[in-house]
Parts: structure tokens; sequence; C-alpha cells
């Protein structure tokens, strides 16, 4: 299971008003536990406003870089807050993301192309998201089309089914697993990922909701989370769902994050 750590991200309040006062700390604690608790890459999302975006971008990447060398993972819908952040990383970082958006299109997949980045890959377009499974394929057949063209191998990709939610529409789960599945015998050397927690917006004990996702949607072939690993009970429910599922050879990864203190440990 590829960790995509969600934490610092401009939309939520606290990393909002730390970006605001350039509370560097806040942010450097931010993904100093992020990377205790195992990530593979951190999530930097600056947050929404236009005008800010590429300079708090700038000011994140630095920030966090001054503490870690974890990958990072650049989180945003403007290529131009994403150029930014590329012009200050040490490190080749993941895109998220593409989707077929023309600004999306025009700005992101050149970037990814020239640099041969991993890319997250959005199964939607100017018209939204689709309804159906069948339309986000033939997003992702155009995407994958430039991709290729574009010199970028199909294990660089990370695709994101965009999971709806479960409380306003019954069949969000099994269209995501559905997609899952369709992706990967379609493109079988892409990764399958995705954030956990939009299945169980609206509802209570969100992170009961999010687990059975969780497993369930490893068990269609999502091998690429974003989520907080800091919620313990989540991270362990994902390297037990990979090693009941035989994603896990010898159990290698499960008992070295056993015996790291990753998994396993009371509370
Ligand atoms: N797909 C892709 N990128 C994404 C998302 C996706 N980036 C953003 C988002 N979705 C994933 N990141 C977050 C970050 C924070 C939260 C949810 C998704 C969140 N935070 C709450 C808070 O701020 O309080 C709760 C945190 C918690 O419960 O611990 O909900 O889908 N490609």
């Amino acid at each position: 299971m590829i960790i995509i750590g969600e934490k610092i991200n401009g939309t939520r309040k606290h990393v909002k008003e730390a970006i605001a006062a350039k509370n560097a700390d806040f942010i450097k604690d931010l993904a100093l536990k992020q990377v205790k608790a195992g990530v593979d890459f951190l999530d930097v999302n600056a947050g929404t406003s236009p005008d800010r975006e590429p300079s708090d971008m700038i000011w994140l990447i630095n920030t966090i870089q001054e503490v870690t060398d974890a990958t990072l993972c650049l989180d945003s819908a403007n290529p131009e807050a994403l150029k930014a952040g590329f012009s200050v990383v040490k490190k080749k970082p993941m895109l998220n993301s593409l989707s077929g958006e023309k600004i999306r299109v025009n700005g992101v997949l050149p970037l990814a192309c020239e640099h041969q980045t991993e890319l997250i890959v959005l199964t939607c377009d100017d018209d939204g998201i689709p309804t159906t499974v069948e339309k986000r394929l033939e997003i992702l057949d155009r995407l994958i089309e430039k991709t290729r063209k574009g010199g970028l191998t199909d294990n660089k990709l990370h695709v994101d089914p965009l999971v709806g939610t479960i409380s306003t529409s019954t069949e969000s789960g099994n269209m995501a697993f559905d997609a899952m599945r369709q992706i990967l015998k379609k493109y079988p050397d892409v990764h399958i990922t995705g954030g956990l927690s939009n299945i169980s917006f609206g509802l209570p004990a969100r992170s009961i909701v999010n687990q059975a996702f969780a497993v369930l949607a490893i068990a269609a072939g999502m091998d690429s989370a974003i989520i907080d690993p800091e919620n313990q009970e989540l991270r362990e429910i994902l390297y037990a769902a990979d090693v009941v599922l035989g994603k896990d050879r010898f159990c290698g990864r499960f008992t070295k994050a056993f015996r790291a203190g990753i998994i396993g440990k009371k509370k």
C-alpha cells in the first residue's frame, strides 16, 4: 500500500490559519508526525485562494523541506501552483493531479511528462464527475493516450476513480469497486488511488465506514491511498488487508511495520 499523508491541506482550518500566519512550526510538526507514522508521500495542498496559492505552495514546501526529505505530492487544481512548487522541490514529487479538464490537460500534463513524475489522474473532466463507470473509463482512455504519447509509462499513473458519498447515493461504494476492477482490467500497470473519507460524509462514526471501504477497495485493486496516516486503526487495517489478500509477499511489509512500531502497538 502506497500511503499519501493528507494533513498538510490548506482547506483544513488549522492549516489555513498556519499558512496565513506563516506558522512554520505548526507545518513542520504536521510533516514530522506523518513521516513518523509511515508515509510514502506527503500531500501538500496550499488551499484554494488563486492569487496566493503559488506563493503559499512555495512557502509550505520550503518549510517542510527544512525538517524532512520525504517525497512530496503536490496537490492543486491550479497548474500555476504545481509549477511554483516544482521550482523549489528538492526531490521529484508526485503531481496531484491531471484530469480531463482543459486547464489541467494543458498545464499539468506537460509538466508531468517533462519531469517524468508520478501522476494522479482523476476520472473527471469539464463536465464534472460522470455518473457511470463507462464514462469515467472514456475519460481515462483519452488521458492515457496522452500520457503514453508524452512518454509517461502506465506504472507512473495513480488513477483516482473519485469515490462518491454513500449517504446520498447508495451505489457509491459498488460503483467505486466496479470502476477499480474495470480500470485495472484495461490498464493492469496503473496504480489505483483515492481519498478514503469521501465515502462516509454525513454519517456518524465515519472511521468505521472508511475502514470497511478501504478493505473492500483493496480487494478491488486499490494500492495507493490519500489518508490521515496518524489514524492507527486505518493504518493497521490497510497493512492487514494487504497481507490476507496475498499482496504482501512473505508478510514482509506487515512484519517490518510491526517491528517499527507503526502497527500492532497498544494505544
Ligand atoms: N483525491 C485526490 N486528491 C485529494 C482528494 C481526493 N486531495 C484532497 C483530499 N481528497 C484528500 N485530503 C484530505 C485532507 C483532509 C481531510 C480529508 C481529505 C479531512 N480532514 C478533517 C479535518 O481537517 O479535520 C478530518 C481529519 C481526520 O479525521 O483526521 O477530512 O479524493 N487525488
